[in-house]
């Protein structure tokens, strides 16, 4: 028998922007997400001011789950799903998020998407903000480096969660909460935080200020969720990019502990309740105003997660003299990286590190002792309809059987506690990075291409029928 234990959350992983499309149907309000332009081969990308029909493909429409859902939910049953993972839109629910009332057609939708799951005994998996907050937070307030969001965050959640406290048992807070890099733009970080930088801001400041907003906001709504259904599981969603000193030279050692200490700040935060030395310091050396009440440090203790649920995809390497100490004009985690020469990369550049992830399932439990959740892995590639219409993605196959052999030994050997598995993208959905459709990591590929043209017909490719056996020996046959 395998490590996983029998009630292993096999799954996939989508976010609503990625996959719904009807960006305005059913009220629902405009999202950071539809306002955001396509990345032309991975060129970063922009946020437009308001919608502009046309330029913000494809993410409109994305695949048209919205239209959809029960036949991709029967292909996810067919697999033998038993989580699938994805995103309230906010905007659905409160289309500009500051609204009196939810709005029910929202609420309808998503009644109707957990009730068809539950039907083919798929647990839903529901990650409450994943870089989709209304547009009207954003513009209005600037998004969370504002305060305000913390209160219109706790009651998109409260609302949701007291609807659907009978059908979703699994929730998590922000996805990705760390991911607050502005790499992409230069006066935008627009992830959940998505804030508009004024004049004389310092990006670090304003960031670290957004960052707490968001943990005080999360930890608020853990407590909340506790009390509406005590059976509920919460966690926090973090990108685990471990982070690997290039040499012995104990100057790279203490990078590699710096990098990494950018990312451990939110699970500190998330998974013990309190804000961690290392940030306070940093805070006071740079000359840091962070406001946060007596109230919230009270809110941050009570607020602790279940588990952690993280993304990996990759692994990085930093040397000291490397390290871009970039504070005064740069997002928090301006470190700039070293290829690592062990280590091949895939067509986008991310290197594919599976022992990488044995790795870090080691450090989170040997920091936190909780539970863990993978809920995104996956392997971003071109994929090829052949004359005879399959398509055969072993290439996917290899890095996922590679990732979940060392799932594997982490709980046999190292006596991980992992409570599952969501490969991303399980089906083709629009790329965040590049706001496009070629970037493709579904077991189930749509005839969609970057210009938003094609039929979104589904068709299984190889590692469909690959995965469905994985899930059915429990992890035996990779
Ligand atoms: C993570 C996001 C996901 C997903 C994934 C893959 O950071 O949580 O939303 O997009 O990245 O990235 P991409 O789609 O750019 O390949």
């Amino acid at each position: 028998m395998t490590g996983f234990k029998e009630d292993f959350l096999w799954g996939g992983a989508v976010a609503a922007h990625q996959i719904e499309g009807g960006w305005n149907e059913g009220s629902k309000g405009v999202s950071i997400a539809d306002v955001m332009t396509a990345g032309a081969n991975g060129v970063a990308r922009e946020i437009t001011d308001g919608v502009i029909p046309g330029k913000n493909y494809p993410n409109h429409e994305a695949i048209d789950f919205y239209h959809r859902y029960k036949e991709d939910i029967a292909l996810f049953a067919e697999m033998g799903f038993k989580a699938f993972r994805t995103s309230i839109a906010w905007s659905r629910i409160f289309p500009n998020g500051d609204d009196a009332e939810p709005n029910e057609a929202g609420l309808q939708f998503y009644d109707d998407l957990f009730d068809e799951l539950l039907k083919h005994d798929i647990e839903p998996v529901v990650t409450l903000s994943h870089f989709e907050i209304p547009y009207h937070l954003y513009k209005e307030y600037g998004g969370f480096r504002n305060r305000k969001l913390i209160d219109f965050f706790v009651k998109y959640s409260q609302v949701v969660m007291e609807r659907y406290k009978d059908k979703v048992k699994y929730w998590m807070t922000f996805n990705e909460i760390n991911n607050q890099a502005d790499g992409y733009q230069d006066l935008h970080a627009f992830t959940n935080s998505a804030i508009i930088f004024e004049e004389g801001d310092n990006k670090a400041e304003v960031i670290y200020q957004a960052s707490i907003n968001e943990l005080i906001a999360s930890a608020k709504v853990v407590k909340l969720g506790h009390e509406i259904n005590p059976d509920f599981e919460i966690g926090c969603m973090m990108a685990y990019v471990p982070v690997y000193p290039f040499s012995s030279n104990p100057d790279d050692v203490m990078a590699s502990v710096k990098a990494m200490n950018r990312r451990f700040f939110y699970n500190d935060v998330h998974a013990k309740g309190e804000i961690p030395g290392y940030v306070l310091k940093e805070w006071e050396r740079e000359g840091f105003y962070i406001e946060y009440t007596q109230e919230d440090l009270q809110a941050l203790r009570e607020g602790t997660v279940d588990y952690i649920g993280f993304s990996y995809y990759m692994s990085n390497t930093v040397t000291e003299i490397n390290e871009v100490n970039t504070y005064s004009d740069h997002a928090v985690d301006q470190l700039s990286f070293t290829q690592n020469p062990y280590i091949q990369a895939s067509d986008w550049g991310w290197p594919i590190d599976p022992v990488g992830l044995r790795y870090i399932l080691n450090v989170l439990t040997q920091r936190y002792d909780l539970p863990l959740f993978i809920v995104e892995n996956g392997f971003g590639a071109y994929d090829t309809v052949e004359e005879d219409g399959t398509i055969q993605d072993d290439y996917r196959i290899d890095y996922l059987r590679e990732h979940i052999l060392e799932m594997k030994k982490a709980v046999e050997e190292d006596g991980v506690d992992l409570m599952g598995y969501t490969p991303w993208g399980c089906i083709d959905i629009v790329s965040f990075g590049t706001g496009e459709m070629e970037k493709r990591y579904g077991f189930i590929h749509v005839d969609k291409d970057n210009k938003g043209e094609g039929t979104l017909e589904r068709r299984k490719k190889a590692s469909f029928d690959w995965y469905k056996k994985v899930i059915e020996t429990n992890g035996e046959v990779l």
